[in-house]
């Protein structure tokens, strides 16, 4: 069987991923429509030698359309998923519109694929920050039982989009010349208050929420517990932007309900899928951003015994955010739909 997909953000940072992953897994699309915001449309990309123009995303757009992968923001997803659900596609929503709506699956193939049986024409994609560290930790959660995580993040700056690369490559520039950084975009675009990220580290990934912690914080949270399926898992979260361009990393320390071997351990990490364990510290190997990024997988390394707590755990996550933590986990949903649908 062949699918009419459609893409809504075809010019985004993460659509851009989505039909080059279309096109590279050979995705059975019978026919393609690319879908944007007004101010986008027109544009042309190019899919299997073929070029298409990008059309505005409207209601009646997604008349036929069978898989719709969203990616153009929640206020998008929020007015245009039901739209399209409602002319009998299946919604893929890349963005936090619907993630914590107890009617929609948020998926994360390698831990909660059945999920997708549940939908009602919308499946959620969880945030890129937490897809990579869900999917490390679920084979030791199943073995051992998670008990509590505290994660910190060094996340990249194409999670804020295009613009918040172009201003760390300008900000670079700028001051290994001498001249002043001139923020512009990070930390949230739409605040009026903008921090340099060229050579700084910034603790603030979206807006302030009243507990003092950041939204992005508080999606690692929330979903975390929904995902695993355990609301009993404490979770909490210290969200830092980096000036890396692609590839977010995560120091996790992890505390189980069970004792655990450490070799044991690392054996799970190393057969768990879309899971490389990259953990050899005699030779220095453990995940880089700049290694990861381009990759499809889920690189974990320095994983040891805490020396603090019996019972813990410490990882080194790391994951390229528009793929594993975008894209590529939207691609991989829309993949199992097709298998299915193939079956039926
Ligand atoms: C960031 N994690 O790195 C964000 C980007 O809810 O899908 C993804 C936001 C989301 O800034």
């Amino acid at each position: 069987k062949q699918f009419q997909v459609a893409i809504v953000g075809a010019t985004g940072a993460v659509g851009e991923q989505i039909l080059k992953l279309l096109e590279e897994r050979n995705f059975p699309v019978k026919s393609l429509k690319l879908l944007s915001s007004a101010r986008s449309a027109g544009k042309k990309l190019t899919f299997k030698g073929q070029e298409l123009t990008v059309e505005e995303a409207k209601p009646e757009s997604f008349e036929g359309v069978e898989i719709a992968l969203f990616s153009a923001g929640g206020d998008v997803s929020r007015e245009l998923a039901p739209a399209a659900v409602e002319r009998g596609a299946i919604c893929i929503d890349n963005t936090n519109a619907f993630r914590m709506d107890p009617d929609t699956p948020l998926v994360v193939p390698e831990v909660n694929i059945d999920k997708i049986n549940e939908h009602k024409g919308i499946i959620a994609n969880p945030n890129c920050s937490t897809i990579q560290m869900v999917a490390a930790l679920k084979p030791l959660h199943d073995r051992y039982g998670i008990a509590r995580i505290i994660v910190s993040t060094y996340q990249a700056v194409s999670g804020a989009g295009a613009k918040a690369i172009e201003e760390t490559l300008r900000q670079s520039r700028e001051v290994l010349a001498g001249n002043e950084a001139n923020p512009d975009v990070l930390p949230v675009g739409s605040l009026p208050v903008k921090h340099q990220i060229a050579f700084n580290a910034i603790p603030q990934i979206d807006k302030f929420q009243d507990n003092g912690y950041t939204l992005e914080e508080m999606k690692m949270i929330r979903e975390t517990k929904k995902i695993m399926d355990d609301e009993s898992i404490e979770v909490t979260a210290t969200c830092v932007r980096i000036p890396v361009v692609y590839g977010h990393s995560e120091s996790v320390y992890v505390e189980f309900k069970k004792d655990f071997d450490l070799e044991e351990a690392k054996q799970i990490l190393s057969d768990a899928p879309g899971v490389v364990l990259q953990d050899d510290p005699a030779n220095q190997v453990y995940p880089l951003a700049t290694d990861a990024a381009g990759k499809l997988d889920v690189f974990v390394g320095r994983v040891r015994k805490d020396i603090s707590h019996p019972r813990a755990l410490n990882l080194w996550i790391v994951s390229d955010n528009l793929l594993k933590g975008a894209a590529w986990n939207a691609v991989q949903i829309a993949e199992y739909i097709a298998i299915k649908q193939e079956k039926a």
